[in-house]
């Protein structure tokens, strides 16, 4: 499947917002993979088809979960918003000939992160958290990290979504929690460093 057969494929499964997040997500991923040398083929075709499974039936997804022995069904006791990642990644190489390796895992853990993200993986999910479309809180300062630092600007926006997560007192998979943990051994401190240079409250 190439990239234009994959736009029009999400172009006729998602509402018009969302492939318009999608489009916004490509041109985030592909700058993101030019500064800092990520495939960008890969990283092109991972965004078009990132969200695919977003509106799939929940009852559908969880079926494909349980049938699968490959996907974890921890995630059928987690809020299904997580299920599109994974449902999505079997899908694309299932019923789409997608068959890079590299490109499903990004889309699989585009939701969560994991520990040992590759390249690839940091860019599909930065690139979705920080698309010009996204508008939330500390979205900006995410932008102005991943100008020149990957890593930290991942683990900020992995902070700044378990932080909303038990605001909002929503379970957080363990992946998500790995992925922080793992990225804020090597950040931390250029992020501490970044909050008392900038004055900013992330
Ligand atoms: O699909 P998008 O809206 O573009 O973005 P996404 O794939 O990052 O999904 C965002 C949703 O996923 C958002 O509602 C927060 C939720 N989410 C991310 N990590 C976790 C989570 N929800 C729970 N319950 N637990 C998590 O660890
Ligand atoms: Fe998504
Ligand atoms: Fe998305």
């Amino acid at each position: 499947m190439d990239k234009a057969e994959a736009l029009e494929k999400v172009k006729n499964i998602l509402p018009e917002r969302r492939f318009q997040h999608t489009l916004g997500v490509v041109q985030a991923a592909l700058e993101l993979a030019d500064r800092f040398g990520a495939d960008r083929d890969k990283a092109e075709l991972a965004a078009i088809l990132h969200d695919i499974a977003k509106y799939f039936p929940e009852e559908e997804m969880a079926e494909t979960i349980r049938s699968h022995a490959e996907l974890d069904d921890e995630l059928l006791n987690y809020h299904p918003s997580l299920w599109h990642a994974p449902v999505g990644a079997l899908y694309v190489r299932d019923r789409l000939g997608v068959d890079d390796p590299e490109v499903l895992d990004a889309i699989r853990y585009h939701t969560t992160g994991r520990r040992g993200m590759t390249l690839l993986d940091k860019v599909v999910f930065l690139a979705d958290y920080i698309e010009p479309g996204r508008d939330f809180p500390g979205v900006q300062e995410v932008r102005d990290i991943a100008r020149t630092d990957l890593d930290a600007a991942c683990a900020q926006a992995l902070a700044n979504t378990i932080r909303f997560l038990i605001e909002q007192y929503h379970d957080v998979y363990p992946d998500t929690l790995l992925a922080y943990n793992d990225l804020i051994k090597t950040t931390g401190r250029r992020l501490k460093d970044w909050k008392q240079r900038t004055g900013k409250s992330l």
